[in-house]
């Protein structure tokens, strides 16, 4: 049976090894080129964030985390997605590296996002907006699911002619501050699903998610209030 979904699992599915994903996980060289992928991406909205802040003259980026999956996470998404027990099924996984971009403003988001999507050497593959239409739990956010270089020399963005490909994917959510509270929390639920109390806890959360929405809306309606304010 699957975990999560309490359905039968395809024979594929069932075969999921632990080990192929840390052995790929665990690759030196992968390795080395994951987290050149985390800094090329954090290092790029680093100079987006500054750029916006000078321009604006306030803060717009409040904080850039990022994360690699870990291997019990990526486990259970291919068992739940039914990838394939091999390295092209860990690589189907978009979210295997994550760069969290939480902003001050709901339309920092979303500028942040297009100026993402403006540069040259990155590949936008697919975005996903939970902010327009949340999740059935609530959950916010702008997922954006991009490509960036991870080759050297005359490597950088090659596409791999049947090598290693010299692009890693890379998932960049962004969202606002009070988005990330409310999404810590639920985070959290997540593990805790089977338990009694979970449910009602998981709706009173659901409320809570409207009340950061229209929060994050009246605090971007003060802020321009603010800005339009005359001596
Ligand atoms: P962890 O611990 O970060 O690994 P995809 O095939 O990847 O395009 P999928 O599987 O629906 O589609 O992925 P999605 O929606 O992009 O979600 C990937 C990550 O987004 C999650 O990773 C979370 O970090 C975050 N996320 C998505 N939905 C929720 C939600 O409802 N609540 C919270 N708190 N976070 C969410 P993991 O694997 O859950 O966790």
């Amino acid at each position: 049976m699957n975990e999560e979904s309490g359905t039968q699992c395809p024979e594929e599915e069932k075969n999921v090894d632990k080990n192929v994903i840390e052995d790929l996980m665990g690759d030196y060289i992968y390795k080395k080129s994951l987290r050149k992928a985390i800094e090329f991406t954090e290092e790029r909205l680093g100079e987006i964030g500054m750029c916006l802040a000078a321009e604006k003259k306030r803060k717009v980026i409040n904080q850039v985390t990022s994360r690699i999956k870990s291997t019990d996470s990526i486990y259970k998404k291919m068992r739940r997605k039914s990838y394939s027990a091999d390295r092209a099924g860990i690589l189907k996984c978009n979210d295997l590296l994550g760069v969290r971009t939480v902003c001050l403003f709901m339309d920092d988001v979303y500028e942040v996002a297009e100026c993402l999507k403006k540069q040259k050497d990155i590949r936008v593959l697919k975005e996903k907006d939970y902010i327009k239409k949340p999740k059935s739990n609530g959950y916010m956010s702008l997922h954006l699911i991009i490509e960036v270089p991870v080759g050297t020399g005359k490597n950088a963005g090659k596409d791999g002619d049947g090598k290693e490909s010299q692009w890693r994917k890379v998932e960049v959510q962004l969202r606002t501050v009070a988005m990330d509270f409310w999404s810590v929390l639920d985070h959290q639920l997540v593990y805790k699903k089977e338990f009694p109390g979970a449910e009602s806890i998981g709706e009173e959360l659901k409320d809570y998610a409207v009340t950061i929405a229209e929060l994050d809306k009246n605090m971007l309606g003060l802020r321009e209030k603010i800005e339009h304010l005359n001596v």
